[in-house]
């Protein structure tokens, strides 16, 4: 029997998936947001769960850490997807990744001024993508995480980050100025794997495609 591994993040990703995995009958050993196990066995005895940093999941299944994983539109489009397939958008850990600024920073007057505008985020590559095609100059500053506190703190004038609820923006006293993409978290594969293991794990997509419908 083919042994298969999935690398996931702990936190929302395993939350929003946990029901998902039900539906497709696999019942891991272990919760990840309570173990410190990072690889979790399932009732099913070929297969197995790796947790990993949501940002590291692409890097896993690309080579072949892991042969599936879940992962983040916006995780995905900032490592450029290579040796990855991505068959199934799984419609959860729904947001949308946008550019935010200070309440009253006239954003489309900096932009439209030519002004070189300073943009904090992690996701530097679809940031820098984002504004060459509007023609923008950006100076990038990257951040790994609480990017919200770069506008307030004078160390940008904008960021890039995921907003789902809006709380976060509003509590810090920063607005969205403009959408970059709407996120939802996908089945990724590794293209080497579904080559050589694709008896097993066709089926697991085909199941996943299902239980995501
Ligand atoms: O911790 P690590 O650096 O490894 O990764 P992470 O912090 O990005 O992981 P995690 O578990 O927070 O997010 C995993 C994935 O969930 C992301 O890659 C997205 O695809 C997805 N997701 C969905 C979100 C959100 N919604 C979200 N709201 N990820 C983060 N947020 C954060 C956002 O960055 C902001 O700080 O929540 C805050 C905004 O939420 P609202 O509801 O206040 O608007
Ligand atoms: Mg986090």
């Amino acid at each position: 029997m083919a042994s298969i591994s999935i690398a996931l993040s702990k936190g929302r990703i395993f939350d929003e998936t946990a029901p998902l995995l039900a539906r497709v009958g696999i019942r891991p050993k272990a919760n990840p947001d309570s173990s410190r196990k990072l690889v979790i066995a399932t009732n099913r005895r070929d297969l197995r769960l790796i947790v990993v940093r949501a940002s590291d999941t692409p890097t896993y299944v690309q080579h072949g850490g892991a042969d599936l994983g879940i992962a983040g539109r916006d995780v995905l489009v900032e490592h450029g997807g290579d040796g990855l397939y991505q068959p199934v958008d799984l419609g959860i850990a729904r947001c949308r990744m946008v550019v935010a600024v200070r309440k009253g920073f006239d954003y489309a007057g900096a932009v439209s001024q030519g002004a070189r505008l300073r943009v904090a985020t992690k996701y530097v590559n679809t940031t820098r993508e984002h504004f060459a095609a509007k023609g923008v100059h950006v100076d990038l500053i990257r951040l790994y995480g609480s990017m919200e506190l770069a506008p307030l703190t004078g160390l940008a004038d904008a960021i890039v980050d995921l907003v789902a609820s809006g709380r976060t923006l509003r509590e810090n006293g920063l607005v969205a100025v403009e959408e970059i993409l709407p996120v939802s978290a996908r089945l990724i594969v590794n293209q080497a794997a579904l080559k050589t293991k694709r008896g097993a794990l066709q089926p697991l997509i085909d199941a996943f495609a299902e239980a995501a419908a």
